[in-house]
């Protein structure tokens, strides 16, 4: 243990003192750094898996307790998973009151509650053809009324956030009447919206294709952002990185939601090509940076919304490491934005000066952040190196031993 701290003692050291010599301020950036709350999606403490199957690690949690316990393990290590994002009917508690407890007494939070709208999990009416958007008033009326038990459910286990990704969508041309469904969307969302409790907020979250491969309803961040200008100013979009058209600037769309106060959270995770497949910054870490340095100036990052998630589905990787991972990767990306330049950066703006734009940005961006990470981690009783704890203290080993090594699938 010594050699470990020997060694990120001298790091951080140094790393410290090279923050103080550019004028930056190393305790407000641990600060930052150290308290961010990333929620863990309860979904994702299993293997995902894809149409062609799915393929699990053993060991992985069969109840929603058990989910708990798992979360409870980032937390330890990492000290910024101290709360769960759930999905229901998927982690519908048989005994709310039980769970809540047992969350407290493991000191993780209900982050948002997510609708499922987009299976058929014995419901009178199917979904096959849309929910809150369906041409058939009986289908809308219980994709509603779903999202309300929803936000009970929530409200029993403390969250304050309902989370809506909707499905809807065609794969033909001429399949749907586009207008209508986004007046039959507005229609069922405002109803929703107006019976959140007041100190909720609605989240939605936008996607340009699957499950239909012609149009979803909600496609892009501007649909999202009409549609919950229709509702009322506690309902905000979701941006999930991985649903974005490749080399979408994503970026840049969380600087017009935040300049409109109309960012509600992020899914956080990475892809090559679409959607929830890789770790969080294991390939574009230099775009999720530029989202952070989108979130940390001065005049946002106080009062934006952080409803900050993983979604991501680990098919391959130990889901725990993968969201280890994924948790330093966000915090990385965070840290390095702190060391923006962003006097240096806006006089070279001001100048159209393009090349030193770009240094100042990098400057920041290559400034090597872990150790501040690591220190942040140590001083809020964390792990300096929570994937190395992760492995020494055999913890997938011993959760194999607690539940067996065949998994059950856990979702998505
Ligand atoms: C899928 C959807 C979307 C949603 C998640 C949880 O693409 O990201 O947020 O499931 O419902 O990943
Ligand atoms: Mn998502
Ligand atoms: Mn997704």
């Amino acid at each position: 243990m010594k050699t470990v701290n020997t060694a990120h003692q001298k790091a951080w050291g140094y790393l410290e003192q090279c923050l103080i010599d550019k004028g930056l301020e190393p305790d407000l950036m641990l600060r930052m750094v150290g308290q961010i709350d990333i929620a863990i999606p309860s979904w994702a403490l299993g293997t995902g898996g894809t149409r062609f199957g799915r393929f699990g690690c053993g060991g992985e949690p069969r109840t929603l307790a058990e989910k708990l316990n798992d979360v409870a393990v980032l937390n330890r290590l990492t000290r910024c998973a101290g709360s769960i994002s759930l999905h229901i009917p998927w982690d519908k508690p048989s005994h709310v009151d039980d769970i809540r407890d047992y969350a407290q007494h493991l000191g993780i939070r209900i982050g948002s509650v997510n609708s499922n709208t987009f299976q058929d999990l014995g419901e009178a009416q199917s979904y096959k053809f849309g929910s809150l958007s369906h041409v058939n008033r009986m289908v809308r009326e219980q994709a509603v009324a779903h999202n309300m038990e929803v936000v009970e459910i929530g409200k029993a286990l403390g969250a304050e956030t309902l989370s809506l990704w909707l499905a809807d969508g065609s794969s033909y041309p001429g399949q749907d009447d586009f207008m209508g469904r986004l007046d039959r969307i507005k229609n069922s969302l405002r109803e929703i919206y107006d019976c959140l409790p007041d100190n909720w907020q609605m989240l939605i979250e936008y996607k340009p294709f699957e499950p239909h491969f012609y149009s979803m309803c909600i496609p892009d961040w501007g649909t999202a952002w009409l549609l919950a200008r229709e509702c009322g100013p506690r309902a905000l979009v979701l941006v999930d990185l991985g649903h974005h058209l490749p080399n979408t600037n994503i970026a840049q769309i969380v600087a017009t939601l935040l300049w409109k106060g109309a960012l509600g959270g992020f899914h956080f995770n990475d892809s090559k090509y679409a959607d929830d497949d890789l770790t969080v910054g294991c390939l574009r870490p230099y775009d999720l940076y530029l989202i952070f340095c989108e979130l940390t100036k001065e005049n946002t990052w106080s009062t934006q919304k952080r409803n900050w998630m993983i979604d991501a589905s680990h098919n391959l990787k130990d889901p725990l490491e993968d969201l280890i991972q994924s948790i330093e990767n966000i915090q990385i990306a965070l840290a390095k934005s702190l060391c923006l330049d962003r006097k240096k950066l806006a006089l070279a703006q001001e100048h159209n000066d393009i090349a030193l734009c770009e240094q100042v940005l990098l400057d920041a961006y290559l400034t090597d952040m872990r150790p501040l990470v690591a220190e942040a981690r140590l001083r809020s009783g964390g792990m300096a190196n929570p994937l190395s704890s992760f492995r020494d203290e055999r913890i997938r080993e011993k959760l194999i031993g607690e539940r067996g090594s065949q998994s059950k699938a856990s979702g998505l």
